[in-house]
């Protein structure tokens, strides 16, 4: 039987709390009414602590009865086989999801993550502006032709590119006013709210063993 585990750090800094990636599966087990339990391990020591698990030292990663699976791309698409809420099952719609699902992390997130480092430095100039203006312009206009990325329905690649560009820096770049709306309907959904409320309790109530410890 089924038995999925959404694994996550046992505590992280305020900064990316509402935004740490164990939200997405949070989000796809909330969507499509999946029994999930959350367990951690150490933020403290992550870069050796858990390398069995996420060879990146990074989180989230999924256990599902005998299964380990990182990547957080690859714990949707975990997920999305056992829903058709995440994904639709005739092959067309499948074949549209997994291909936006993987534009979400491979042509947006691989450039909007590395800008948004590179702007943590302070320099004046970004080399990679030009480059994540277009990709989110390109998107932008496939956002204002249509409500969802996939066959025409909610699927986890909207999860997927919702979550990636609700980053308030990549959010904030630009006039997207589609991808704005986007972003806004998709958070407004109520197995959003859950899933990031209970991320933020989750590390709320790690700061008050954190400081019952001390
Ligand atoms: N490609 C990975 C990225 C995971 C990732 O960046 N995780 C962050 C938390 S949101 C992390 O573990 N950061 C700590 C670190 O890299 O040391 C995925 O999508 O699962």
């Amino acid at each position: 039987m089924s038995e999925l585990i959404v694994w996550t750090y046992d505590w992280v800094p305020e900064g990316p709390r509402g935004f740490v990636r164990d939200l997405r599966l949070r989000w796809a087990c909330e969507e499509a009414g999946l029994a999930y339990s959350v367990r951690t391990v150490p933020f403290e020591g992550r870069e050796t602590n858990h390398l069995a698990y996420q060879p990146f030292g990074q989180i989230p990663f999924l256990s599902d009865g005998g299964l380990e699976i990182f990547e957080s791309g690859a714990g949707l698409l975990h997920l999305a086989r056992q829903s058709d809420t995440l994904m639709p099952r005739d092959p067309a719609g499948e074949a549209q999801t997994v291909q936006w699902l993987i534009a979400a992390l491979n042509s947006i997130e691989m450039v909007s993550v590395p800008w948004w480092f590179l702007s943590l430095s302070g320099e004046a100039e970004n080399g990679l502006t030009g480059w994540v203006g277009s990709r989110l312009g390109q998107l932008e206009a496939v956002l204002g032709e249509r409500e969802w990325l996939a066959a025409d329905r909610f699927t986890v690649a909207d999860l997927l590119m919702a979550d990636v560009l609700r980053v308030p820096k990549v959010r904030a770049f630009g006039d997207r006013p589609a991808s704005e709306a986007y972003v806004t309907r998709l958070t407004a959904r109520p197995a959003f709210a859950r899933a990031r409320a209970d991320q933020l309790a989750h590390f709320a109530a790690a700061d008050g063993n954190r400081s019952g410890a001390g």
